[in-house]
C-alpha cells in the first residue's frame, strides 16, 4: 500500500547522457566504479527531511505555498504519515541515506518528557522502515533555533535553563541516532552567536560553548557511539555574528577547547560562500587538518546574498569540491546531503523528485570530473613542481634553522629570488577540459 503521494512517478533509472527524459539519471549510476569504488559509495547522497518534508514554502515575505496532505503537522498521525512519504521518495530515487532534526520527525510538544516521547515513538516507526527498505542514516540533529525558546541561543544562552534544555535535548537526539545506527551526530548553531555585544558576554558565552561540546563527546563515549560529531560552520544568519563563522573558526575553537581528534566538521556550500570563501576553501581548509566530516550539498543565489539553500546545478563548482575531497581520500563516515530545498513555486511532488535527481547527477558529474583530473595528473604535477625547490636538503634543513643563520646563508650565498609565474590560467585550462 503506497500513500499515493507520487502517483504516477516511477523509480529513476540511469538512462545516459543521451537520454532526454528529465527525470532520468544521465550521470548517477549507482554501481559504475570510478577510482576503483561504486559511485554510491563515493557520494553517500541522503536526503534532509527538514527541506524535503517538513517545510512549507514560505519565505520573509509570505507563508505556506505547499499544501501536504501532513500540514500542518500537529499530531502523530501525520508525522507516520510523512514518514511513509518519505521512504517512499528515499525508493523512487534510490538513495541510501536520510537526515533528520527532531523537530522535523514529531510536532513540537512545547514541553521536554513529552518531545521526547513522541521522537521516541516516531524513531521506532522510522526504524522499522529502515529494516524493511535499507535505508540509513547518515546523521540526526537537534533543531535549537525555530522554537521561540532558542530565541538567544542554545547552549550560549544567557539563561542556564535554556543551556539545561538544551543539553538534555541534544541527549535525546543523540539517543536517537544511536538508536537507528546513525554515521554521525551534527550540531549547527544557529542562535550560537549574538545579535549586539550590548547584551552579549561573548568570552562566558564561548566558553559554555565548549564545555557544551566536551559534554556531546563525554556523552557519545559514554553510550558507545561509533559515529562521528560534526560542527557546521555558517557565518550568520539567523544571528547577526554566528560563533562558528566558518571552517578555520571551528578549528580554532574545537583546539581551544581540547576537541580535535574527537570533532569534524560538516561543511556546507551556500555557507561558504555566505562567509566570502569558495566550497573548495572550506573543503581544503578541513582536509589539510584532517578534519573533513561530512558535507551539506546545496547552492546560493549569487546575486541575492541569502542562504537560498538551492539545489546543486553548477558543474565546476561541484567537481573542484570533489576533487579536493576525493584527493583527501574521501568522505569516509560522511556523506552527501541534500541540504537544499524546492523554490517556492515548485509545488508539486514531481518536483521534489526532479530537484533530487538533479542535484544527484551533477554531483556524479562532478565526481566524474574530479575523477579524471585526477587520472590525468596535470594539476598535481603542476602543483608538485612549483613547490620542488623545498626538495632539497637545505631548504629543509632551513625549517630547522633560526634568522640569524638563514640570513648569513642569504648573504654569503648572494640569494635574490626571481619571481615565477603562478600559471593561475593555465591550470585554468586543464579543469576546463574537464567540467
Ligand atoms: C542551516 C543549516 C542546517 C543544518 C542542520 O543553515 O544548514 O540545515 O544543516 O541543522
Ligand atoms: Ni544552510
Ligand atoms: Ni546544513
Amino acid at each position: 500500500m503506497t500513500t499515493g503521494f507520487f502517483d504516477g512517478i516511477s523509480k529513476a533509472r540511469f538512462e545516459g547522457p543521451d537520454s532526454t527524459n528529465p527525470l532520468a539519471f544521465h550521470h548517477y549510476n549507482p554501481d559504475e566504479l570510478v577510482l576503483g569504488t561504486r559511485m554510491e559509495d563515493h557520494l553517500r547522497f541522503a536526503v534532509a527531511w527538514w527541506h524535503s518534508f517538513a517545510w512549507e514554502g514560505g519565505d520573509p515575505f509570505g507563508g505556506q505555498t505547499f499544501i501536504r496532505p501532513w500540514h500542518p503537522l500537529d499530531d502523530m498521525s501525520g508525522a507516520r504519515f510523512k514518514a511513509d512519504v518519505a521512504f517512499e521518495m528515499f525508493d523512487l530515487l534510490g538513495v541510501p541515506y536520510f537526515c533528520w532534526h527532531d523537530a522535523d520527525l514529531r510536532p513540537e510538544q512545547g514541553n521536554y518528557t513529552d518531545n521526547v516521547r513522541t521522537l521516541n515513538e516516531i524513531t521506532d516507526y522510522i526504524g522499522e522502515k529502515m529494516e524493511d527498505a535499507g535505508t540509513k542514516l547518515l546523521w540526526g540533529t537537534a533543531n535549537m533555533f525555530s522554537h521561540r525558546r532558542w530565541m538567544s541561543g542554545a547552549s550560549t544562552n544567557p539563561d542556564p535553563d535554556v543551556f539545561a534544555f538544551a543539553a538534555a535535548t541534544v541527549k535525546s537526539c543523540m539517543d536517537a541516532t544511536h538508536k537507528l545506527n546513525g554515521e554521525n551526530y551534527v550540531l549547527w548553531g544557529g542562535r550560537e552567536g549574538y545579535e549586539t555585544l550590548l547584551n552579549t558576554d561573548m568570552k562566558r558565552e564561548a566558553d559554555h560553548m565548549g564545555r557544551f561540546l566536551n559534554m556531546v563527546v563525554e556523552y557519545k563515549h559514554k553510550i558507545g557511539f561509533k559515529g562521528t560529531i560534526l560542527v557546521e560552520p555558517k557565518p550568520q544568519e539567523p544571528s547577526k555574528h554566528q560563533y562558528d563563522f566558518d571552517a578555520a573558526t571551528c578549528i580554532g575553537f574545537l583546539r581551544k577547547y581540547g576537541l580535535e581528534g574527537q570533532i569534524k566538521l560538516n561543511l556546507e556550500q551556500g555557507h561558504a560562500i555566505l562567509a566570502g570563501h569558495s566550497f573548495e576553501h572550506e573543503i581544503a581548509v578541513a582536509t589539510s587538518e584532517g578534519m573533513l566530516g561530512s558535507i551539506d550539498m546545496n547552492r546560493n543565489d549569487y546575486q541575492s546574498g541569502w542562504d537560498t539553500d538551492q539545489f546543486p546545478n553548477n558543474l565546476p563548482e561541484v567537481a573542484l569540491a570533489y576533487y579536493y575531497i576525493l584527493k583527501a581520500g574521501g568522505l569516509t563516515t560522511g556523506g552527501t546531503n541534500f541540504d537544499a530545498k524546492l523554490r517556492r513555486q515548485s509545488l508539486d511532488p514531481v518536483d521534489l523528485i526532479a530537484a533530487h535527481i538533479g542535484g544527484m547527477d551533477v554531483c556524479a558529474r562532478g565526481l566524474k570530473a574530479a575523477a579524471a583530473m585526477i587520472e590525468d595528473g596535470s594539476l598535481d604535477t603542476n602543483l608538485a613542481a612549483r613547490y620542488q625547490g623545498w626538495n632539497t636538503p637545505s631548504s629543509q634543513a632551513m625549517l630547522e634553522s633560526d634568522l640569524e643563520s638563514i640570513t648569513a646563508r642569504v648573504v654569503s650565498e648572494d640569494i635574490n629570488p626571481m619571481p615565477r609565474s603562478g600559471r593561475q590560467e593555465v591550470l585554468e585550462n586543464i579543469v576546463n577540459r574537464f567540467v
